[in-house]
């Protein structure tokens, strides 16, 4: 059984995975709109991937008799100066991520609850994944200072990510 405590925090974790999967799409959508479509892609199976994030939270809820309760997801930006800044403010985002889950780890330790601290290496360990998969992105386009040949280049490669729901991988 999950403690009060326990359930309301991972509750709001499903909110925070449910806000990134929208500032994600967003992102998505706006790099439509500059006809990058490869780096479009890329955000969009982020997005996905935020949700299985979300869902993951929501099952494991279940699985120990809590309550899911789905909060309102707030507003999200629509703009970004230009792509390398979307990057950075994905990394950024992310940073906050691992952030929010080492505290979710604190709170399972503060609450002696050793079921949800396995649970949550799972996110302790896909948020290094998360970190490092967009710092090599943001470096690359940093390289070729987000423009010419080089951007069209990175932008073909994003465009080959597919999802793959490595929360039932692991
Ligand atoms: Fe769910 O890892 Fe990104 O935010």
């Amino acid at each position: 059984m999950l403690t009060k405590r326990m359930e309301l925090e991972l509750n709001k974790q499903i909110n925070a995975e449910y806000w990134s999967a929208y500032f994600y799409l967003s992102m998505s959508a706006y790099l439509e709109s500059i006809g990058l479509a490869g780096a479009a892609n890329w955000m969009r199976i982020q997005y996905q991937e935020e949700i299985s994030h979300a869902l993951k939270f929501f099952d494991y809820i279940v699985e120990r008799g809590g309550k899911v309760e789905l909060m309102p997801i707030s507003e999200v930006p629509k703009k970004w100066n230009d792509i390398i800044n979307i990057f950075e403010e994905t990394l950024k985002h992310e940073q906050i991520v691992t952030g929010l889950i080492n505290k979710l780890m604190d709170i399972a330790i503060e609450e002696k609850d050793h079921a949800a601290k396995s649970f949550l290496q799972w996110y302790v360990d896909e948020q290094v994944e998360e970190e490092s998969g967009v710092q090599t992105i943001l470096d690359q386009l940093k390289m070729v200072e987000g423009k010419g040949n080089g951007l069209f280049m990175i932008d073909k490669d994003l465009k080959q990510r597919v999802f793959v729901d490595s929360t039932i991988q692991k």
